[in-house]
């Protein structure tokens, strides 16, 4: 079953477009955007469940994972 991939940012964050330029690029599908400043609940989620306010980060079924080239990385190997 395919994961279910959550990508948490705000689209002023460099390090986010980062990772918006890696998805748009390769054609990625099936991520979630949640933009933290228009959604408050993404927000304290972000917190709640990754443990710091940092952007992005990707919940990977629900597990967090922070830093943008790890997130990179991670998803180049899950579409490959
Ligand atoms: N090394 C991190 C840097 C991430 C980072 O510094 N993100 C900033 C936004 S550009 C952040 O989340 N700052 C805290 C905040 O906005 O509350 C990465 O590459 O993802």
């Amino acid at each position: 079953m395919a994961k279910q991939l959550d990508l948490y940012y705000y689209p002023e964050c460099p390090y986010c477009q980062r990772v918006l330029r890696a998805i748009d690029a390769h054609g990625w599908k099936g991520i979630t955007l949640k933009d933290i400043h228009k959604d408050a609940e993404a927000d304290a989620t972000l917190v709640r469940v990754g443990g710091k306010h940092q952007v992005p980060c990707l919940f990977i079924d629900g597990d967090p994972m922070y830093e943008s080239l790890d997130i990179i990385d991670w998803l180049t190997k899950e579409f490959a």
